[in-house]
C-alpha cells in the first residue's frame, strides 16, 4: 500500500478572500504530463511561465492565466509541482480546485486535497527543508512584527539550522572518538587524554550556552511573555494596562471592584510580545460575580511569566490597606518571587510616606494617570523576561527549541560527570554523548518523532 506522502496532493495555495491573484497549487511524485496537457491543452516548458486558458472538462475555459509546472525535484516539495495563477475570486479558484479533483479521479492519480502544511512537510521529507526551517515557513507566515518577520526569515535561510549543525558536527566528533576508545579498552585513558576529550567536552558546552541563549531570545521574539497585573481593588491595575495599551481597553473608575473579568492585550516592547492581563482587584469577594472573577485572578498569576503586583502609594500606611496587601502578599508566597514586580502606583498624588514606612528596595514608582515612570516599568519588563539582544542578527525559534536545547544540556553535563570520574566510565559516557545528540537532532528533524511533526505541521495554512 502507498503512504499518504505517496498520494498527490491539490490546495488553494493563497489566502481566502478576494485577491488580484490566486494560486491553485497541485504536488505530485509522479509525472504530471497527462495532468497539464488536459488542463492546459498543450505542454509546458520547465520553470517558465505560460499564459493559457485553464480548461474544463467540457473544453470551455474556467480562467485564462499563468501556468507554471516545477519538474520533480527541482519545485518548493521536491515533487512535480503545477501551479495555476487565475483571478483571485473565491468562485473562481474553487472551480479551478475542483477540476483538478474531478481531473485526477479522472486520470487515476490518486489526487487529494493537502491538508495544512503538507506541502512545507514534503519539502522536509524530501530534504529540502530540515524541520527548524519547515518552522520558520510558518513564522514567516505567522509573524505579527517587522522584528518577528525579519527573524523568521533568517531562521529560514539556516541561522538555526546551521549553529545547531556545528554543535552537531563537533559532538559527532567527540562520539567517535569515545566510541573508538571504547573499542580499545587498554589504551582508553591515554587516548582520550591525548585527543583532548574533556577540553572537546567542555568546548561544546561553552558553545551550546551560546546557542541556547540565542535560541532563547528567538523563542521570546515569537511567543512573547505572560504578564498579569495584580493587586487589591482600586490601586490602578486597569489604568496601567490602558496606559501601557496607549488604548482605553479596561473600564476605570474610582469604585473599588470595577473589574470583574480578565481583560488581556498583548503589547509589544522592542518587537518582543507581551501578553498582559488586567485583572479583578484580590479580596474577599461579596458577591458571586466577583467572587469568579477573583478566582480567575488567581488562575492568571499561577500562569503568568511576570505578575506586576500593585499598590497604592496613596494608601500605604493605612491600617486596612497594609492588612490586605499582607493577605495578597501570604497567598503570593508560592510564586517565585523572581517572577514579581512590586509596582507602587499613583505617585503624582501621593506625599511623603508616613512615619516608618519604607518600600521594597526593588520597588518600582510610577503614575499610570501621568505616564511617569512607564519607561522604567517597560526596561523591568523586558529585563524580567530574559530579553537583551537586539533583534538584528536575532532568529525566530520556539519554546521545542529551547526545551531540545537544555535536554542537550543535561546529556552533556552528566556525560561530563561520568568521564571525570575515576576511573571514567566510558559506557556510559557514550550513552550520555548519543543521548545529547539525540536531543539535538529533535531541532532539525534528523531524529524526530512522527507526532511530532503530526504536530508541527498541522499548525501551517492550507496550501503551504
Ligand atoms: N492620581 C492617580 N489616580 C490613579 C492612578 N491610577 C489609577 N488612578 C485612579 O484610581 C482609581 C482606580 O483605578 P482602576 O484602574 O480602576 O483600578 P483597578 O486596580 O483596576 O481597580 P479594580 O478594577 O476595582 O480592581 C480610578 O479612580 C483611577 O482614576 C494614578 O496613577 N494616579
Ligand atoms: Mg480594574
Amino acid at each position: 500500500m502507498l503512504s499518504r506522502h505517496q498520494d498527490p496532493i491539490a490546495a488553494i495555495a493563497t489566502a481566502p478572500g478576494r485577491g488580484a491573484v490566486g494560486i491553485v497549487r497541485v504536488s505530485s511524485p509522479q509525472d504530471l504530463t497527462p495532468f497539464v496537457q488536459a488542463i492546459c491543452g498543450r505542454d509546458l516548458k520547465p520553470r517558465e511561465a505560460t499564459y493559457l486558458p485553464f480548461k474544463a472538462a467540457s473544453g470551455e475555459a474556467i480562467d485564462q492565466g499563468l501556468a507554471l509546472l516545477f519538474p520533480a525535484p527541482h519545485s518548493y516539495t521536491g515533487e512535480h509541482v503545477l501551479e495555476l495563477q487565475a483571478h483571485g475570486g473565491p468562485v473562481v479558484l474553487q472551480l479551478l480546485l475542483a477540476r483538478c479533483m474531478e481531473l485526477g479521479a479522472a486520470l487515476n492519480l490518486r489526487l487529494r486535497l493537502a491538508e495544512p502544511g503538507e506541502f512545507t512537510q514534503r519539502a522536509f521529507l524530501n530534504g529540502k527543508l530540515d524541520l527548524a526551517q519547515a518552522e520558520a515557513v510558518s513564522d514567516l507566515i505567522d509573524a505579527s512584527t517587522e522584528a518577528a518577520a525579519r527573524s523568521a526569515s533568517r531562521a529560514l535561510a539556516g541561522a538555526l539550522s546551521s549553529e545547531v549543525g556545528e554543535l552537531r558536527d563537533a559532538l559527532i566528533k567527540l562520539r567517535m572518538l569515545v566510541e573508538a576508545t571504547l573499542d580499545f579498552p587498554e589504551e582508553e585513558i591515554d587516548f582520550l587524554q591525548q585527543a583532548d576529550a574533556l577540553g572537546r567536552l567542555a568546548r561544546l558546552q561553552a558553545r551550546l550556552e551560546a546557542v541556547l541563549d540565542r535560541t532563547r531570545q528567538g523563542a521570546l521574539l515569537r511567543e512573547g511573555i505572560k504578564v498579569v497585573l495584580a493587586g487589591q481593588p482600586n490601586v490602578g491595575k486597569s489604568s496601567l494596562l490602558n496606559a501601557l495599551a496607549g488604548a482605553e481597553l479596561a473600564i476605570v473608575t474610582a469604585i473599588p471592584g470595577t473589574t470583574r473579568d480578565k481583560v488581556s492585550q498583548t503589547i509589544q516592547i522592542e518587537g518582543v510580545p507581551l501578553h498582559i492581563s488586567d485583572t479583578a482587584g484580590l479580596r474577599e469577594a461579596t458577591d458571586e460575580v466577583e467572587r469568579i472573577g477573583v478566582a480567575r485572578s488567581w488562575d492568571a498569576i499561577a500562569d503568568a511569566d511576570v505578575v506586576l503586583f500593585l499598590h497604592d502609594l496613596t494608601r500605604v500606611g493605612q491600617a486596612d490597606y497594609e492588612a490586605e496587601d499582607a493577605e495578597i502578599r501570604a497567598r503570593l508566597s508560592d510564586v517565585d518571587p523572581a517572577r514579581i514586580l512590586q509596582i507602587f502606583n499613583k505617585a503624582d498624588a501621593s506625599q511623603q510616606l508616613p512615619e516608618g514606612q519604607v518600600l521594597p528596595a526593588d520597588a518600582l514608582k510610577l503614575s499610570a494617570k501621568t505616564g511617569a515612570g512607564l519607561q522604567t516599568l517597560r526596561q523591568a519588563l523586558l529585563q524580567h523576561a530574559g530579553w537583551h539582544a537586539t533583534p538584528e542578527g536575532l532568529f525566530i525559534a520556539r519554546e521545542r527549541h529551547v526545551q531540545a536545547l537544555k535536554r542537550t544540556r543535561e546529556h552533556l553535563a552528566l556525560a561530563l560527570a561520568v568521564a571525570t570520574q575515576e576511573p571514567p566510565a566510558l559506557d556510559l559516557l557514550a550513552e550520555e554523548l548519543r543521548l545529547s545528540h539525540d536531543a539535538l537532532g529533535e531541532i532539525t528533524g534528523s531524529f524526530s518523532a512522527d507526532d511530532l511533526l503530526g504536530e508541527i505541521f498541522s499548525k501551517f495554512c492550507i496550501g503551504k
